[in-house]
């Protein structure tokens, strides 16, 4: 079993209701055993124009290869309206997986840990939630040492 992180993001479609069906979809995830998830968080879009975005980290330990997780959180995303039309566009849930275990994986599909995971505070503040704070990352850098240089701005914990 390894311990794997999701990143949940929703800004279309009632986003709350969004990452509530995800968070019940991923603990159903076979050869998985269930850890948690995270305060909900809302915060402005990244890119401009876009309705803002609310996010979630669901913490799971499981025996699936990384693909296999891959297929299964992209099932669940195109079950629940995602349309793929631009790179980058408003969407009803983004899954991404943040870290998988302590591995480093770089294949055409799937990069391992996600590329902007150490800056965003959508991300961080809600993985430190259900992670320790010395977790270490695959480039030696702690999640303490990562939320120290990202301040807690613009997001706005729910209730
Ligand atoms: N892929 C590679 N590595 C991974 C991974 N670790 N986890 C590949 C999941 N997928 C991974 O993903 C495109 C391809 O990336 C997949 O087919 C998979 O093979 P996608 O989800 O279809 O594309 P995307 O979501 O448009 O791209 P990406 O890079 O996930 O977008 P971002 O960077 O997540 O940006 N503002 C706020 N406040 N909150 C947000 O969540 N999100 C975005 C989207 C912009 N602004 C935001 C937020
Ligand atoms: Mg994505």
């Amino acid at each position: 079993m390894e311990r794997i992180y999701i990143g949940m993001g929703s800004n279309l479609a009632a986003p709350t209701q969004q990452l509530r069906s995800a968070t019940d979809a991923l603990a159903q995830l076979p050869e998985t055993e269930w850890v948690g998830v995270s305060s909900f968080y809302q915060s402005d879009s990244l890119l401009p124009g876009q309705p803002r975005y609310t996010n979630a980290v669901a913490a799971f330990d499981s025996r699936l290869s990384p693909l296999a997780l891959l297929d299964a959180l992209q099932a669940i995303e195109n079950s629940q309206g995602r349309e793929r039309n631009e790179r980058w566009g408003p969407r009803t849930l983004d899954l991404d997986i943040l870290l998988f275990g302590d591995r480093l994986i770089d294949e055409p599909r799937l990069k391992v840990p996600h590329y902007h995971m150490h800056a965003r505070a959508f991300v961080l503040y809600p993985l430190a939630e259900l992670a320790p704070e010395n977790l270490q990352l695959a480039d030696g850098r702690t999640l303490r040492e990562l939320l120290a240089a990202c301040p807690f701005v613009g997001l706005e914990r729910l209730a």
